[in-house]
């Protein structure tokens, strides 16, 4: 497996999540990834510049409110090329955010030439674009962005080829923006939410999300949002909110997704995003995403 950097905090309102590979790196990811069995090479970071050398005058080429879209399009094919890449050469791309906008690079390349589903574990539904934004942060629309809704429809950089509705199954939602609500309502995606976990466990509906994702495709990228658990777990996210999946459910979650890959191939590729270690308490948030991900490439207990 291939891990990727991708230290982008163009999507975000706040600095210190492009700090998230090096957090989730030295919370020795790679010797726990080799202790589930896979062999690991790290290619090191896409060069991101920062925001500060950017001209501000710059920004806002096309439509509504999207904040650093001009840069969000470069990180995002430096992204997609380097997942494209990975997967060409038989390499799985663990791709390490980042703020979620980076998920338009990895899905763009994940489904560049196959047909992807896709699992987003994430208190968000990420699912606002330019037009219903409530903040023009574009972490808050790479669904959208993939799916080519709203003005992304006239952004063909933004859009996964291989990524059908259908096939695009939330856990764990708890936090919707008004419009969002409404054009997930509208849409063919599957939406679990917090409250179906408390009614359902979070067995039956990891694998009912699993199902959907799965159904006709060549294979799954799992995009994980470290939010998706609850701030007193993982204090160290950009936008948290309470009521999330405890820390034993996560890791159920993703041993889950390891057991359907053993059992059907299915993964396909992955990221970890939103770890800010400047909000954490010592490295724990990062530490967390380091242990599931060995978790989702298929880790032991017994
Ligand atoms: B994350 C928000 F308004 N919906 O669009 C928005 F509440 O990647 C938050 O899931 C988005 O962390 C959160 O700005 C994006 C807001
Ligand atoms: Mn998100
Ligand atoms: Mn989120
Ligand atoms: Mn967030």
């Amino acid at each position: 497996m291939r891990i990727i950097g991708a230290p982008s905090d163009y999507g975000a309102n706040r600095r210190g999540v492009d700090m998230g590979p090096s957090a989730i790196r030295y919370a020795d990811l790679a010797a726990g990834i080799e202790a589930a069995g896979a062999t690991v090479t790290d290619v090191g970071d896409l060069a991101v510049p920062r925001a500060e050398e950017r001209d501000p005058d710059r920004e806002q080429p096309t439509a509504g409110r999207a904040k650093f879209l001009r840069e969000t399009r470069e990180v995002s094919q430096s992204l997609a090329d380097a997942v494209a890449g990975a997967l060409s050469e038989g390499a799985f791309p663990l791709v390490l955010g980042g703020d979620h906008s980076i998920a338009i690079g990895s899905l763009a390349g994940s489904a560049r030439d196959a047909e992807v589903g896709a699992i987003w574990f994430d208190a968000h539904g990420d699912f606002n674009t330019p037009e219903t934004s409530p903040s023009g942060n574009v972490h808050g629309m790479p669904v959208a962005a993939a799916l080519g809704k709203g003005s992304f429809a006239d952004l063909p950089w933004a859009n996964a080829p291989g990524l059908r509705e259908e096939n695009v199954a939330y856990v764990g939602l708890r936090d919707i923006d008004a419009d969002e609500r409404r054009a997930i309502n509208e849409s063919d995606v599957t939406a679990f939410t917090m409250s179906d976990i408390d009614e359902r466990g979070i067995s039956d509906v990891v694998e009912d999300a699993l199902d959907v994702a799965c159904a006709g495709v060549d294979g799954i990228h799992v995009s994980f949002d470290l939010d998706w658990l609850d701030p007193n777990e993982a204090p160290g996210v950009g936008t948290p909110v309470r009521g999330g999946a405890t820390y034993r459910e996560a890791h159920w979650a993703l041993e889950a997704v390891a057991e359907r890959d053993a059992d059907e191939g299915v993964l396909r590729s992955m990221e970890l995003v939103e770890v800010n270690p400047i909000l954490d308490e010592s490295n724990r948030t990062a530490e967390i995403a380091a242990e599931l991900a060995a978790s989702a490439l298929g880790k032991r207990t017994l």
